[in-house]
């Protein structure tokens, strides 16, 4: 199985001018017809080898009029090779298709009674022969012919044109795009949908229709979508200067989806996971998630379309640019702090993790073997960390110098992420050069800060140096340009002034911004009255591991008078990190557990200061999850993990129990629901105060709490506390009673699926697999499978890492059987058992023979096998 690299890519040979395609949508098979006017670019070429999957029944082929001799043409693998053509022509295909049988879910399908597609990256090649590759634009035509009754909406990109009745009781729709773009954001629906309409004026006055497809029944549902586009639209003209370009847009909800949504030209195409949202069904974060991607699909409207990538690795440029842009809306719509705390748990959780396993790539990829292996966090969210230090380097004024630039100059174009950086360069008169290696490098830098204090010269020196473990095909590292925002904190609390007189750095708004550029970088600040504690790594301004001088008492203070909302929080989880790591080695040294009084006294302070921001101090008293501790040893010793994380709920609960009780009790629901700021941020303080109220064992609190439930935030809170409880009539109670309430809201029971899942209880592993029989659920709807297989996997580290090995085996055969229909699904719900290498031998021996078990299927798909062959090498 080939791989692909960066360093081969050539430019396309042929342009495509137009392509105009026909659907004609049966029950039985689609037909498609293309046409297209190419013109060849590379004078040398002879032949035109199109993209095309091997599932395409080519039924006819002509050029300029006429037939293509057999012995012209020559089909390998995915490709199509027609020889000897002219300079310019018109080749026209007719193949057939199946999409009532794709379940890949790429390409052309049909789902729940509709059509629709997903392109992106290489799926186009799954519907007809074509230049399937970013940096072919055309100008598309699209007719679709369908039974009307059957399906009475028909869509594609851009402006609908004409449509009209034919005989059979069927129509059609002509749809024209006046924009270039790549096959990667063409799109077609057709079904059976209700609308929701509204529209938005833009700045210059362009009337834009807006329409939420979705079924009758959901329609209501989407007027949180439409509400949070508009607020996207209005965004990006004030924040960005880019106004929409087309008089339409639309948005389609479908349930079978493998990904969260895409951004078709003027037709994105949602799971309905990011679409609908009500109170009933979702939760608070859950109305913030749909608004986050709603944004960050009507975004890639300028990053992503109208300037798109060159080759695919170059993916980062439209999607860390895309993500930093739809991270700062949010933030703009609620709090900065918090929404960066949320950021930066996601990106340590998940893309820490990868960086330290054997899928470790860089922001640019150098190769791979499955694109879609390559949709990472490391692509997406430490994309956006780098675009964001981009942002602090240069300041905002000046990013956005660059971004005008980047837009002016590249409007229309497919590029890289080296054009981006240039356009920075260019509109700040800067040289990025060596920054830039963050693209090229992976692995996350880890940063070691000592101190020293003269107390006689009154200067304070920070000593920085940097390294970064080896990762594949990388072994030799070089130091990066890491951006360190930093406080100097007096014994008062207050911040103080100081001068540098060693170190490159600039003076901020929100303290230094220092420019660690070499391997040890050394920084001197005098005109100190007092030994400061430094404040480091404010706002989580680089993307590192840092190892800080600060000793558990500083650590305290912080946690009090850090006037940086971010480094309080960090500074109470490393507290707690620190506290439940020592609880680990005392349990493996059979020692007292750790006194954590001190902790429960500073969460004292947080407690009765808890009214001035509910919602931070909901964030800074939820502990780090057992997989992060997980993270910082190894082996991962996950039963110890289990119990000093334990151990120190257990302390918080009974410390601090009056406070949680009068906490509760205060925050108690002062009428019925609203989704205002105020209320969410009293939601999400009461559901931590109901946790640990709970946690000695009573679930009184948390069964009153669910029965008066009027919304599913304050609902599945109590539930998640009731699915861990071992009274077995409570559990099954409350569980029959949520499916009865919600058995026809799929995304209400994929959450009842995954809270089963996620249950500490010792047979949670036999509850999932007796829900695999359940009748409503099904391996082939990639949410259902997430909430329950992906649940239990990437989010129960105590029960799927079990000593037994059933963990492992049940996901082996799971991979195994969802491997055969839907490959991206399976390669995601695989990754598990790819970081064997951080357990102890035992553990690792039974994730790797399930992984070599698997490899050992000659028929598996390129997206296993790579991620196979990466993980047992
Ligand atoms: N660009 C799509 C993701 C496509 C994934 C293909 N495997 C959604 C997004 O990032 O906006
Ligand atoms: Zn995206």
């Amino acid at each position: 199985r080939p791989t692909i690299y960066l360093k081969d890519y050539q430019p396309p040979a042929f342009r495509i001018e137009r392509v105009d395609l026909d659907f004609d949508l049966q029950e039985e098979g689609t037909r498609v017809t293309c046409r297209m006017v190419l013109q060849k670019l590379a004078a040398d070429q002879d032949d035109l080898v199109l993209d095309g999957d091997a599932g395409l029944k080519l039924l006819s082929i002509t050029l300029d009029g006429q037939p293509v001799a057999a012995d012209r043409l020559h089909r390998q693998d995915e490709t199509l090779r027609i020889k000897a053509v002219p300079d310019h022509f018109t080749l026209e295909t007719v193949v057939e298709i199946e999409p009532q049988k794709n379940d890949r879910l790429e390409g052309l399908y049909r789902s729940g009674g509709q059509f629709c597609t997903q392109c992106e990256a290489e799926g186009f090649r799954n519907i007809t022969f074509f230049l399937d590759r970013p940096d072919v634009m055309s100008i598309y035509h699209v007719r679709i012919t369908a039974d009307k009754a059957l399906y009475p909406v028909l869509l594609s990109n851009g402006n609908l044109v004409e449509t009209g009745d034919l005989a059979n009781g069927r129509h059609f729709a002509l749809w024209h795009d006046p924009f270039q773009k790549p096959s990667y954001l063409f799109a077609l629906v057709a079904g059976d949908l209700d609308c929701l309409k509204d529209h938005f004026t833009t700045r210059s006055g362009r009337d834009v229709s807006l329409n939420i497809y979705a079924r009758a029944h959901d329609l209501p549902k989407c007027r949180h979508a439409m509400e949070s586009l508009k607020r996207a639209m209005r965004w990006d003209e004030e924040v960005y200067g880019l106004e929409y370009d087309l008089s339409i847009f639309n948005i389609v909800a479908v349930s079978d989806f493998n990904m969260g949504a895409m951004e078709n030209k003027s037709l994105n195409i949602f799971n309905t996971k990011y679409v609908l949202a009500d109170p009933e069904i979702s939760t608070d974060d859950d109305f913030d998630h749909v608004e986050g991607v709603i944004a960050h699909e009507y975004f890639h409207n300028w990053t992503g379309n109208r300037i798109t990538c060159r080759d695919w690795f170059q993916l980062s440029l439209k999607e860390g640019l895309t993500v930093f842009r739809d991270q700062e809306y949010s933030s703009d719509q609620g709090s900065r702090a918090i929404k960066r705390i949320q950021d930066v748990r996601i990106l340590r959780a998940h893309q820490f993790a990868e960086d330290d396993g054997p899928m470790a790539h860089p922001v640019r990829p150098e190769s791979y073997m499955e694109i879609n292996n390559f949709y990472t966090v490391t692509v997406y969210n430490k994309g956006a960390e780098l675009i964001r230090m981009m942002h602090r380097i240069l300041g905002a004024d000046g990013f956005h110098r660059g971004m005008d630039i980047y837009v002016q100059r590249h409007d229309g174009q497919a590029v890289t992420c080296d054009d981006f950086v240039a356009a920075m360069e260019d509109a700040n008169g800067a040289d990025l050069s060596h920054f830039a290696l963050w693209y090229s490098q992976a692995g996350t830098p880890h940063l070691d800060v000592r101190e020293d204090w003269d107390d006689k010269t009154k200067i304070y020196s920070l000593y920085f140096k940097q390294y970064i473990n080896p990762t594949p095909g990388q072994s030799t590292k070089a130091a990066l340009h890491i951006p360190i925002l930093m406080g100097l904190i007096g014994p008062n609390g207050g911040e103080m002034a100081a001068r540098l007189i060693e170190g490159d750095a600039d003076q901020t708004e929100k303290g230094w911004l220092l420019h660690v550029k070499e391997a040890e970088a050394v920084y001197r600040f005098t005109d100190l009255a007092a030994k400061p504690v430094p404040s480091l790594l404010r706002q989580f301004s680089a993307p590192v591991q840092l190892s800080s001088p600060v000793d558990d008492g500083q650590k305290h203070f912080l946690v009090r008078h850090d006037q940086d909302e971010f480094s309080r929080w960090e500074a109470c989880q490393d507290l707690m990190i620190d506290a439940i790591l020592k609880g680990v080695s005392a349990i493996s040294l059979q020692k007292p557990m750790p006194d954590v009084s001190e902790l429960i006294e500073s969460c004292a302070a947080l407690l009765k200061d808890a009214d001035r921001d509910p919602a931070f101090t909901a964030e800074i008293l939820t502990m780090p999850s057992e997989a992060y501790i997980g993270q910082k040893m190894t082996p991962v010793a996950v039963d110890a993990i289990h119990e000093a994380h334990q151990y120190l709920k257990k302390a918080l609960a009974d410390g601090l129990a009056s406070q949680w009780r009068d906490l509760y009790a205060r925050l108690a629901n002062k009428g019925p629901y609203e989704l205002t700021a105020e209320h969410k941020a009293r939601r999400a303080l009461r559901s931590v105060a109901l946790l640990y109220l709970c946690f000695g064992g009573d679930s009184d609190p948390a069964l009153k709490h669910y029965q008066t439930a009027d919304n599913m935030t304050d609902r599945l809170a109590a539930l998640r506390i009731l699915s861990h409880s071992d009274d077995d009539d409570l559990r099954e109670r409350i569980f029959a009673d949520f499916y009865n309430r919600l058995a026809h809201e799929p995304l209400a029971i994929d959450k009842w699926f995954a809270m089963q899942a996620l249950s500490l209880r010792p047979d949670c592993l036999d509850r999932v697999k007796s829900l695999l029989r359940h009748d409503a659920f099904s391996l082939r709807n990639p949410n259902r499978l997430r909430a329950l297989v992906g649940s239990f996997a990437a989010g129960n580290q105590l029960r799927f890492h079990d000593i037994s090995g059933e963990g492992y085996r049940f996901l082996g055969k799971i991979v195994g059987e969802v491997d055969r229909f839907n490959p991206q699904t399976a390669a995601r719900l695989i990754l598990p058992l790819s970081t064997h290498k951080r357990f102890d031998p035992e553990r690792s021996a039974m994730m790797t023979s399930v992984l070599r078990g698997l490899a050992a299927n000659k028929d598996l798909s390129r997206d296993v096998y790579e991620i196979l062959t990466k993980s047992i090498s």
